[in-house]
């Protein structure tokens, strides 16, 4: 997708309306438009990369940094009692601009923790093969 059609580059140059909460040289944040709570704001980076894996190293920490500040802001601007942070990255993602969903959660606000079923593991042999196999890759991104 150009950065011509992409909806948040859009609300970025301001050519499409964006309840903007924060803005700083490489980023922006405004409300989503279908939140999980009210509340609910994702952060972008300026400039447009599809997921976490197209981000240049030297925009993770200003980025993430913005993300904890927006964390606060949302606790003590709308008293929450915690955030959820997350990323969709390809699967489920319905905006290919990388987008932080920066959450507000309550006790019983109906968000069930990681909202997807979770299972343990079959054996120790399965975990340590996953274990393995994402070392090995590490290994080889940081030759
Ligand atoms: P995801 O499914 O992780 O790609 O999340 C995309 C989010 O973007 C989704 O929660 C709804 C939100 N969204 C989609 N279009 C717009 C828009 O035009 N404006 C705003 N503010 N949010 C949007």
């Amino acid at each position: 997708m150009s950065t011509k059609d992409c909806i948040f580059c859009k609300i970025i140059r301001r050519e499409s309306e964006g309840y903007i909460v924060f803005e700083d040289d490489i980023s922006l944040s405004f409300l989503d438009i279908r939140p999980l709570n009210p509340g609910h704001c994702l952060l972008v980076p300026k400039d447009h990369y599809e997921t976490i894996m197209d981000l240049p190293e030297d925009l993770i920490g200003p980025l993430f940094k913005n993300a904890k500040l927006i964390s606060k802001a949302i606790e003590m601007g709308l008293s929450a009692q915690g955030i959820f942070i997350g990323i969709n990255n390809k699967i489920s993602q319905s905006v290919p601009h990388l987008h932080i969903h920066i959450v507000p959660r309550n006790k019983n606000d109906n968000l069930k923790g990681f909202f997807w079923p979770r299972y343990p593991y079959k054996d120790r042999e399965t975990i340590l093969d996953i274990q393995n196999r994402i070392k090995s890759a590490i290994d080889l991104l940081l030759i």
